[in-house]
């Protein structure tokens, strides 16, 4: 009985009884089918509903944008010109630590952004500043099934992470800043946190809770196609590659961003180092300094005149980085300013003690 049947699948041409059913569909069935295929492809391709979240979204801002009222900045000072370049990267919103959550962590950008813009209006005695870079460096999100155990350590599942939370606080953060500077160019790259699933689950690798993030931040700010916001078009711009990495480049000087994932050994060390000199000639573009996050460790240093800037975290009482890292700091986030004639003049941490015992950060707005 089992032998004879093989014959007969044999026998079927699939593809041949397929096109006769297509051709028997009436235009409905048509319509209906290859919007199936479509939704199958964006399931199966785009990975796992991060797309259809983000087709949802857009849809919805299609009809109604969030309200944003977008400052004008006073002034922009006086002197040479001044680019200050703000990272942002490791918020990991939606985790819980003793002393983290999403509150917290959306209280630690807004201290963030009102700090940075009280250092641009205190430089502008001295300099001319229009434009910021804000680089989101990945690991916006904490994400929920990075480690067997993670459901139990965050506060909001990954699609409240991804479509509100910090799309919210990172809008916040920048219509703050557009009070102090004209202009805003976002620089994005991906973090592994923000992966859907195990990194061995197969999915898409430009498939990405990050990504969802910055193109919510995008729409938010801009708008959809259908529904644009006029003022603010102009002034912020975005670059979100699909590559690991990022460019940008501050009057002479090129900076390469990555998540740091991709990070092998001690930061710093002979492997690091290898990896960095590979990337001068593996990376298309020539570029001058490296910046990173993924460490949760604020550190600098030089490798043969091209600096590399490790940036920190908003979070505190992380097990991990205390257990495995041996470090445990004050949150803090890096902000940089450039100026022609030397490119980098000045690198500084900003720290964010907002929900710390005698924190700042309660009168920010
Ligand atoms: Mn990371």
């Amino acid at each position: 009985m089992a032998s004879s049947e093989p014959e007969e699948i044999d026998d079927f041409d699939v593809q041949q009884w397929a096109s006769a059913q297509h051709r028997d569909d009436t235009e409905e069935i048509r319509v209906l089918k290859k919007e199936n295929a479509s939704l199958r492809q964006r399931l199966t391709v785009a990975g796992r509903g991060a797309s259809i979240v983000l087709g949802a979204v857009q849809e919805a801002f299609d009809e109604d944008l969030p309200r944003i009222s977008v400052p004008k900045p006073k002034k922009h000072g006086k002197g040479d010109e001044e680019v200050p370049v703000l990272h942002i990267s490791d918020t990991q919103m939606g985790k819980i630590t003793e002393t983290y959550d999403t509150a917290i962590g959306i209280g630690r950008l807004k201290e963030l952004a009102s700090k940075t813009a009280k250092i641009i209006e205190l430089r502008k005695s001295m300099a001319t500043i229009k434009e910021l870079r804000l680089y989101l460096g990945g690991d916006m999100v904490e994400g929920e099934v990075i480690f067997p155990h993670q459901p139990h350590l965050i506060d909001t599942s990954v699609i409240k992470q991804s479509v509100r939370d910090v799309p919210y606080a990172i809008t916040e953060v920048i219509v703050s800043l557009l009070s102090v500077v004209e202009k805003i160019h976002v620089v994005c790259v991906a973090g592994n946190h923000g992966r859907p699933a195990s990194k061995h689950s197969g999915s898409h690798p430009e498939t990405n809770w990050d990504t969802v993030c910055y193109e919510i931040v995008r729409m938010m700010v801009h708008g959809t196609e259908v529904n644009q916001r006029a003022d603010t078009l102009e002034r912020v711009t975005f670059n979100i590659p699909p590559s690991f990495y990022a460019l940008d480049t501050v009057f002479n000087t090129t900076n390469l961003m990555i998540h740091g994932h991709q990070i092998r050994g001690m930061i710093g060390g002979p492997a690091f180092a290898r990896q960095m000199m590979g990337w001068r000639d593996s990376i298309r573009e020539p570029w001058d300094n490296l910046y990173f996050g993924h460490f949760h460790v604020y550190k600098q240093g030089d490798l043969n005149g091209r600096w590399w800037f490790c940036n920190g975290t908003t979070e505190s009482d992380n097990d991990y980085a205390l257990e495995r890292l041996s470090s445990s700091t004050t949150p803090r986030q890096r902000l940089q300013f450039f100026n022609a004639k030397h490119g980098m003049i000045a690198d500084m941490p900003i720290f964010l003690t907002y929900g710390l015992a005698g924190g700042d950060g309660e009168q920010a707005a």
